[in-house]
């Protein structure tokens, strides 16, 4: 039986963003990678940062458009660059666009030269995006088949609140397998011993990772890539670019605003001090103490619908391939790219500056 929707079809449902931004988009985040590749295994994680930011900002300027930063580095004085708010674009066109931004998703990973760094950003129709903080965001990632199951079976849910067995049975039973054959990814941090345990506990298996959860939360709707769950506090802007990712592929995230220094554990004197320090600013974002709690769904953390991806390996990925360095600036990057209208690319892309000098490689 043929597919109800051809392949021209879904083209042609493209939003506008879509159409016009989605081949800019790679390009920017590619520029970036490149950028951070030359600083890669270097051990300067800030110079590493600074230049896929300083990167993709110029590449943004270029692009006809009203775009504005809803998450991204940081706060106006915590970051000179693609700051929460800053407006990026020409100004030009009918486009306003929403963009969330993390030039350099593990800049550790990028200074160690150790896998798993990539340049990402998202972009989606005014108000699209979840315009918030720079704090963390506690959440639970499953992939496509996991909503399929919820949607056959009213009732089984996954909650941010149920424990992690309940969570664990539900995305078994989604995928036909036993709870020991998962794997739940989350970030190697004190702050999750004891989710950890209760992952061990129900019988799941545990990867831990240094630094850098966002790729894997793409991956849970990935089949094939190993990785069926991930969980945990990790930062805000990083959960949102999850979220954009894991809305176009058909996934589900939950997540709530948690302060640093609770989610850490830190002393009273020391959350106060936080809560002090960044309650005007959440006021300002529409958020208040209570609604901090909140449960963020995926349409909470992107209402947008015309909704574009794009994340370029800096090192190797999960399902990406580092950059290569062939001189004088010559690269080859490796891409995955997406948009609402259901198209996803992996696109290897080779920038050829001396066309006599550089061979192809394949
Ligand atoms: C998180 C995680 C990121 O940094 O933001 C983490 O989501 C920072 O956590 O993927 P800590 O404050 O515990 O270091 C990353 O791992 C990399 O940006």
């Amino acid at each position: 039986m043929p597919h109800p929707k051809t392949v021209e079809e879904m083209i042609e449902c493209a939003g506008p963003i879509e159409c016009d931004l989605l081949p800019r988009l790679v390009q920017v985040t590619e520029a970036a990678a490149i950028a951070a590749a030359y600083q890669m295994g270097r051990g300067d994680k800030h110079f590493a940062d600074q230049v896929a930011v300083a990167s993709m900002r110029r590449m943004l300027n270029k692009l006809d458009m009203k775009g504005m930063i809803k998450i991204g580095e940081g706060e106006r004085d915590e970051a000179p660059m693609l700051f929460i708010g800053e407006e990026v674009g020409t100004g030009k066109g009918d486009l306003e666009v929403d963009i969330a931004v993390d030039p350099l998703e593990g800049t550790n990973l990028t200074a160690d030269g150790a896998p798993g760094s990539v340049a990402v950003m998202a972009m989606a129709e005014r108000g699209g995006i979840f315009h918030g903080p720079d704090i963390y965001i506690d959440k639970i990632v499953v992939g496509p088949d996991v909503v399929n199951y919820e949607n056959e079976h009213p009732g089984e849910k996954i909650d941010l609140d149920a424990p992690v067995s309940h969570n664990l049975e539900i995305v078994a039973k989604a995928l036909g397998r036993s709870i020991d054959e998962l794997v739940v990814v989350i970030l190697d941090r004190p702050r999750h011993a004891q989710k950890i345990t209760e992952i061990r506990e129900a019988g799941a298996r545990v990867k831990l990772v240094s630094d850098g959860d966002l790729m894997p939360g793409v991956a849970t709707a990935v089949r094939g890539s190993g990785i069926h769950v991930v969980m945990g506090a990790g930062g805000s802007g990083e959960a949102v670019l999850t979220a954009a990712a894991i809305k176009v592929l058909g996934g589900k995230i939950l997540g709530r605003l948690v302060l640093p220094t609770v989610a850490n554990g830190k002393a009273k004197e020391k959350i106060e001090e936080e809560i002090e320090e960044k309650l005007p600013r959440l006021e300002k974002m529409g958020i208040t103490l209570e609604s901090l709690n909140e449960v963020l769904d995926t349409d909470k953390l992107v209402p947008g619908k015309d909704v574009i991806f794009s994340a370029t390996a800096v090192t190797p990925g999960h399902f990406l391939r580092e950059v290569n360095l062939f001189g004088d600036g010559d690269a080859r990057v490796h891409t995955i790219s997406m948009g609402a209208s259901g198209v996803v690319k992996f696109t290897d892309s080779i920038y050829i500056k001396d066309k006599q000098e550089t061979p192809l490689y394949l």
